[in-house]
This record gives C-alpha cells, structure tokens and sequence, in this order.
C-alpha cells in the first residue's frame, strides 16, 4: 500500500482509574480534532459490541463468572481482533483516540494475586504500539466525590488502589511516550493539555511508521 501524502493518523491512548474522566475527555478531544480539521475516531476497549465483546460484558455485569486466565485472554483477544480496522483507519490518515488499552489488561489482571505483570503483557506483545498514553491521575478519595462505584466487577476501592500501584509500574516503561495528566482540575483545563499533547503526536506520527507494542 502506498503510503498517504499527508502521513497516517496517530493512535492515542487515554487510561487512569475509574472515575477520572477517561470517557470525558476522549469524546472532547475527538471532536477539538475534528473541528481544527485533523481526522479522528473514538474507540474503547473492551468493545462490548462484538462476540468476545458480550462474553467480557457480561463477565464486567457479573451476569457470568469465567477464569481469570481465560478473560484476561478474551480482553486481549478483543483488541487483537480491532486490530485490522484500527491499521487501516491509521492508514488512512484518522487519528484514533482510545479509552483504554492492553494497560488498563495487565494493571487489572496483575492486580488479582498469581498473576504477574510480565505474564499479562505476553498476550498484547505486538499490538499497534500508542505514540501517546495519557494518564490522567486521580487520587481515589477525589475520584470518590465523583459519586460512588458502579456494581461492575472491579469496581471497589480496594481493588482500584492495586490497579493504580500497577499503572504506576507500567508508566516507567521509557518506551512509550507516557503523559501524566493531573485529572483534579477542571474539564476544560484538563482538555486544553490533552489536546496539546495529542496535536504533537500527530505530528511526529505523521513521519513514522506504526510501532509494535512491548516488542
Ligand atoms: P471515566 O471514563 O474515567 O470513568 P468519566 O469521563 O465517565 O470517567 O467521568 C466520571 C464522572 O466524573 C462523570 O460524572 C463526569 O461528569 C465527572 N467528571 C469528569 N471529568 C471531571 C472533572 N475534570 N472534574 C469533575 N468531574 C468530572
Ligand atoms: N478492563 C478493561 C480489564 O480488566 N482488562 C482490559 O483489558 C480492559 C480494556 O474492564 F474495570 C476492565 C477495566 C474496567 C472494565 O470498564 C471496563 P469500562 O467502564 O467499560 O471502562
């Protein structure tokens, strides 16, 4: 495939813990990109729509029980399974904005005990690589005036707090392009320096070709 004259979209990643405003600032950045004219898509993971999609929801609602192995590997199989699309929207020029990734899979996973953070990530190796990981980082007692915990699997404090020590480990990988945001300011605040940092590694990604995740 030739490559496009104005060069691929960029694959943008938005993680942090519950509550901290992921979904929020995903749908204003897309649509910030969209209006200064950069293509961009929104996508999140894990994507309840296809068929691993429902068995992950349904294992979230608590509607069934699977094996922690098998579910870690059914988030993984999700992503992989998105992966053709994202390359060719990538390809074609459209920045994809993304709540959540394989981070938000290893941080969950290797919270639960048994499960290393070196065995969690095998799955993902090689996945298309982000050029930017926003953190937006919430201490818990300020995500808590957010409103309280849903009835999902995972959603209590205890349980957030060992996720967070293992996003803290993932975020000192130097090769990912990792940003720390401060999510306790406002909305807009938070914005304006996630659009900032989004529009650089759009235009770096334009220059390079599509990384591998991990490898
Ligand atoms: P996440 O996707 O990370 O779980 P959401 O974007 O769904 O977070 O936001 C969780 C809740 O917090 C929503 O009620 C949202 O309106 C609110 N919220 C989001 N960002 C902020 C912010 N910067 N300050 C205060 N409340 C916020
Ligand atoms: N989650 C999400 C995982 O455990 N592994 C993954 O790979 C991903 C992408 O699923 F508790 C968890 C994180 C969260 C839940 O909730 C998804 P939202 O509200 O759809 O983000």
């Amino acid at each position: 495939r030739s490559k496009m004259p104005c060069g691929r979209g960029a694959l943008i990643v938005l993680e942090g813990v519950d509550r901290a405003g992921k979904t929020t600032q995903c749908k204003k950045l897309v649509q910030a990109l969209i209006e200064s004219g950069r293509p961009a898509e929104m996508m999140r993971f894990p994507d309840r729509t296809t068929k691993i999609g429902q068995l992950i929801s349904a294992y979230l609602e608590k509607k069934s029980n699977l094996e922690d192995h098998t579910v870690h590997l059914l988030f993984s199989a999700n992503r992989w399974e998105l992966v053709p699309l994202m390359r060719e929207k990538l390809e074609r020029g459209i920045s994809l904005v993304v709540d959540r990734y394989a981070f938000s899979g290893v941080a969950f996973t290797s919270a639960k005990p048994g499960f290393s953070l070196e065995w969690c990530k095998i799955p993902d190796v090689g996945l298309p690589k982000p050029d930017l990981v926003l953190f937006l980082q919430l201490h818990p007692a300020e995500a808590a005036q957010r409103g309280q915990f849903g009835s999902e699997r995972y959603e209590t404090s205890d349980f957030q707090k060992i996720v967070l020590q293992r996003f803290e480990h993932l975020m000192k990988d130097p090769s990912l392009n990792w940003q720390v945001i401060d999510a306790a300011r406002s909305i807009e605040d938070l914005h304006a320096e996630i659009k900032t940092h989004s529009e650089t590694a759009i235009t770096m990604a334009k220059k390079q070709p599509i990384g591998e995740l991990w490898k």
